[in-house]
């Protein structure tokens, strides 16, 4: 591993957190070490741009870059992360969450990260990485457009919410046509945790005359300041012309100054994230020092304070699985009722088919149903391919609902130790839930095979066509139905279990998660008396990696 500066002391600050973590057993931090130590091995910073949807994140990037290269617009736009930087030929290359990879031109991003190419992600895009020889002076870092923040579309606020601890410097764009919510200042808050680095630019200051413009900037200032004691640079920007001195104003005071700094910047960050892994670090060994230095006959009782007792625990478990439990038990309905509406038509589409092709195949009995076969299984197949395309978003929304309701549920749980463990041993417990993440499902196979097994076939020397044509063809329109309708109900089968093969993963992890809490903080209680004076120490260590760090 090769960190930016100090490798000696970032290096051994990892791997100190990582030994007292193992020693003691605090499964819990595991996923913020692993984010720390993705953070420590990059050798590009990041700047992302973040914040609420519509408030010009993409516009803002591309008059920075002077040319039209993230798809803007009226209504929520980005959908997929996409990171900018060097490179010495254009290019872009689509990142699919499955690990495949292909490179594109440049002018066909839009494709991917749009959300009206793209809607609701069903490219299943993970990031989106473009290089361009103009980046040469920004050479060192990377700037990152986000999905905006706060729309009716979740799963952008989830795409964004998701890379949050990636995050090297931040600006928050803001909009002067909303200037700065309780949403911004929650996102400033949960930046907070992964950089000490956050500027805010105020957007579309255009919009607003000389004085309006004086006024609103000072209400955002005041309003920072009453939640923050270290200051938040706030920079006004317009891409419309005549604004041209706002970006140099934050070329000259920010990036270009990051830039040159890139190395030492990505230490400062890496600092800070340490410095919260520390905190949240020293908590839980607290914990297991006043334990230790409880008597031994109190110890159960301890326990029972904290954690409640088992029955308390078995019903923490009982809340997750009733999540899980209760969105699987509704999947197989939802799913017929949003299929419902599309049988009519899709038989009727079929139908038109049939008549149109029907005269062709008239020759003979034999052709008639060996043609009908072969035409039916390829319509069938590609309308169930489209609604299983169009109705993808809504088989696997209840995916993503049950992973925020069980990463919240565990987060509850999480406040609860730490409101008892301050009652109870006078520290407080503060850790931080990181999302729980589901990758999104795969669709199913929709081909159809053969359909239905008949033996007209042995007939069709007998009966002269002329004859039964009517009747063969009635017979093909009922068959029609009947394999729309069968279909319909294979589509569903194959998205419940495709669906709840998610969900009860959800639930694997969820559960994973709360024994690992749950056991961390039995193995810190049951810190016995002799095991105190090797707490002690860890925590001076700790508090030493810590003063070593900031020296
Ligand atoms: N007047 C004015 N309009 C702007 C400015 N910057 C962006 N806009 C407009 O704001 C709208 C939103 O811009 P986008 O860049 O798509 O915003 P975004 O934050 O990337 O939006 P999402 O990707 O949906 O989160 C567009 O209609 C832009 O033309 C500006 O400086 N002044
Ligand atoms: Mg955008």
């Amino acid at each position: 591993m090769t960190l930016p500066t100090g490798p000696e002391t970032l290096q051994g600050a990892l791997v100190g957190v990582e030994e007292l973590c193992c020693r003691h057993q605090i499964t819990a931090l595991e996923n913020f070490l692993e984010s720390c130590r993705v953070f420590a091995e990059d050798k590009t910073l990041n700047i992302a741009i973040l914040g609420r949807f519509k408030a010009g994140k993409s516009s803002f990037l591309n008059h920075l870059l002077g040319r039209h290269l993230l798809p803007v617009g009226v209504i929520p736009v980005t959908s997929v992360v996409t990171e900018i930087q060097y490179g010495p030929r254009e290019e872009a290359v689509i990142l699919f969450r499955d690990g495949r990879t292909e490179q594109v031109g440049v002018e066909r991003i839009g494709e991917f990260i749009s959300e009206s190419e793209n809607p609701e992600n069903s490219k299943l895009v993970g990031r989106v990485r473009v290089e361009l020889p103009a980046m040469e002076r920004y050479r060192g870092i990377r700037f990152v457009d986000t999905p905006g923040l706060e729309s009716l579309l979740e799963h952008n606020t989830d795409a964004s919410l998701q890379w949050l601890p990636n995050v090297g410097l931040a600006l928050v764009a803001v909009g002067v046509d909303h200037p700065l919510s309780q949403h911004d200042i929650e996102l400033i808050r949960n930046l907070s945790r992964y950089t000490p680095n956050i500027s805010l630019l105020l957007t579309k200051v255009d919009v607003l005359d000389e004085g309006e413009r004086a006024q609103v900037q000072d209400f955002v200032r005041k309003q920072l300041g009453r939640y923050w004691n270290a200051s938040v640079p706030v920079f006004p920007y317009s891409i419309r012309s005549g604004f041209e001195h706002l970006r140099v104003e934050i070329d000259e005071s920010l990036l270009s100054q990051v830039r040159a700094e890139a190395g030492e910047q990505r230490t400062i960050i890496l600092r800070h994230k340490m410095d919260s892994l520390y905190q949240e670090c020293a908590d839980y060994l607290n914990v297991a020092l006043r334990a230790a230095e409880t008597a031994d006959s109190e110890r159960e009782e301890l326990r029972r304070k904290i954690l409640g007792e088992e029955e308390a625990l078995d019903d923490a478990r009982l809340a997750l699985r009733l999540i899980v439990r209760h969105a699987a038990g509704t999947t197989r309905t939802s799913f017929e009722e949003v299929l419902r509406k599309d049988e009519a038509p899709v038989r009727q589409r079929l139908l038109v088919g049939l008549n149109r092709e029907f005269p062709s195949w008239i020759r003979s009995l034999q052709v008639a149903t060996e043609r009908f076969d072969t035409w039916l299984d390829a319509g069938v197949t590609h309308e169930m391919a489209a609604l299983s395309t169009k109705h993808r978003s809504e088989f696997v929304e209840p995916v993503g609902r049950v992973s925020r309701q069980l990463s919240q549920s565990l987060q509850d749980f999480r406040n609860r130790l730490s409101e008892r463990s301050l009652e109870t041993l006078g520290v407080p417990l503060r850790t931080t839930e990181m999302d729980l993440h589901m990758e999104d499902p795969r669709s199913p196979d929709v081909r159809v095979g053969r359909i239905f097994d008949h033996h007209w076939e042995l007939l069709s020397f007998l009966v002269p066509m002329d004859i039964v044509k009517g009747a063969v063809k009635r017979h093909f329109k009922r068959k029609v139905g009947d394999v729309v309708f069968m279909n319909l109900s294979r589509l569903v089968s194959q998205w419940e279990g495709i669906v709840h093969a998610a969900l009860f993963a959800l639930e694997k992890e969820a559960m994973r998660r709360l024994d690992g809490l749950i056991a961390t903080i039995e193995k810190l209680l049951a810190a016995a008396g002799q095991e105190a004076p090797q707490i002690r120490e860890d925590l001076q260590r700790l508090e030493g990696l810590r003063n070593d760090l900031a020296r």
